[in-house]
């Protein structure tokens, strides 16, 4: 029996399972309970058994409660969902057996929480830790970026000579042409992105529902103005927004009942860097303003001004979520040097880390789905896209698209 024994685990740790059962008909002996309990932790290590992903969203009232699902582990007897407000820190725990999803309830709207599952053995011992994802309840959100809707950030260009956008795993699709400007938005609020241009000629936006496929046009800015959609009334949907340097203003119009709200926030030589600064759910105003390297953010929560020194000269804008937290973070990328630097809205920490250079286009976005934003470029010489996922420092690099390419950014 023994010797049956130990020649499983050592063929292949796929018959973990085999060797369970195995003891459980066995009276136990402390030897071969340590040998299993090593081999189970060992292959839970090597396989991220536990890999996490989301399945299912709270609608945006009444929300408080998300359903995390997970990959069954081979082995495992049960499952434990750790989780907590910060990340790393783990302050609530479920047993949920051997299910291998949960809805997890009682969360704090508006709060960001942290989640890892660990497998647990006969003998309860608990794998290492699954990945960790991050989420908020209670505000709308959806992944920047995400085309087919499974909460991950697709790559995709838009290629202006024959109007083509091309997106992973769809077909491609043509939309637009000549100098119209990609604005890829979800602007029907079904949390998938729409592919949409802005043609400055005539100042009208053209919009393809990704919902119905409907297609539809409004007129908003003209030359001159850099557009800037984002969810400034936090409906769950884009809204056609403008900044017009030669006067500051921001001109957004709401997408829930098509007012216009304008207000001067910067001005001529600052860049336009809207994003979700205060965790509210509403896109806020926000500049970069290269000169004296400081952003200028209204917080739309409060209509709190901050300013903030972050980068310089030279540095392309490139704010995004990548604590998780639910805000977006300060940060620049420098192509002198390729180095990416981020100060986290949880913390106040910064970090400067190298990830890519030269002409490569920035392109953060959450492609590993763990609801953190990962440093991504695009580099056009090569068609191809470098990742590097947050939830393991793993470097993934794909190629989609190149030369003239846009690459589809996130709004
Ligand atoms: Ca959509
Ligand atoms: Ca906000
Ligand atoms: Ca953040
Ligand atoms: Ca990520």
């Amino acid at each position: 029996m023994i010797s049956n024994v130990e020649k499983f685990a050592v063929i292949n740790s796929r018959f973990i399972n085999d060797l369970l059962r195995e003891l459980t008909k066995l009276t136990a002996g402390t030897a071969f309970a340590s040998k299993l309990n090593i081999m189970f932790r060992s292959s839970a290590k090597c396989s991220y058994l536990c890999f996490l992903c989301l399945l299912v969203w709270a609608g945006t009232a009444n929300a408080a409660s998300l359903t995390l699902a997970w990959d069954p582990s081979p082995g495992a007897s049960g499952y434990n969902v750790y989780w907590g407000t910060q990340s790393g820190t783990y302050t609530s725990v479920t047993n949920v057996g051997n299910q291998t999803s949960r809805q997890i309830t009682g969360l704090a709207d508006g709060s960001p929480y942290y989640f890892v599952v660990k497998a647990y053995n006969a003998f309860n011992v608990e794998s290492a830790p699954s990945i960790e994802v991050s989420r908020r309840v209670g505000i709308p959100i959806w992944t920047q970026g995400d085309f087919n809707g499974d909460h991950v950030t697709d790559v995709g260009v838009f290629r202006p000579s024959n109007g083509t956008w091309f997106i992973s795993g769809a077909n491609p699709m043509v939309w637009g042409g000549g100098t119209d400007v990609p604005v890829a938005g979800d602007y029907d609020g079904d949390q998938r992105l729409d592919i949409a241009v802005f043609r400055p000629s005539n100042g009208i936006w053209y919009i393809r529902n990704s919902f119905n496929g409907l297609d539809v046009g409004m007129l908003w800015g003209g030359v001159g103005d850099v557009t800037v959609p984002g969810d400034y009334d936090a409906d769950g949907k884009s809204d056609l927004a403008v900044f017009r340097p030669s006067n500051g203003t921001w001109y957004a119009r709401s997408s829930i009942n098509g007012t216009l709200t304008s207000l001067v926030w910067g001005g001529a030589g600052d860049t336009p860097t809207p994003g979700d600064y205060d965790g509210d759910g509403k896109s806020d105003l926000a500049v970069f303003r290269p000169s004296n390297s400081t952003w200028y953010l209204r917080y739309s929560n409060t209509g709190t001004a901050v300013t903030m020194v972050w980068g310089g000269v030279g540095d392309i804008t490139v704010p995004a979520d990548y604590d998780g937290d639910g805000k977006d973070d300060i940060a620049v990328f420098r192509p002198s040097n390729g180095t990416w630097y981020v100060r986290y809205s949880s913390t106040g920490a910064t970090s400067s880390l190298v990830w890519g250079g030269g002409t490569d286009v920035p392109v953060p976005g959450d492609y590993d789905g763990d609801g953190k934003d990962d440093l991504a470029v695009f580099r056009p010489s090569n068609g191809t896209w470098y990742l590097r996922y947050s939830s393991t420092g793993a470097a993934v690099s794909t190629v989609w698209g190149g030369g003239t390419d846009i690459p589809i950014v996130k709004h």
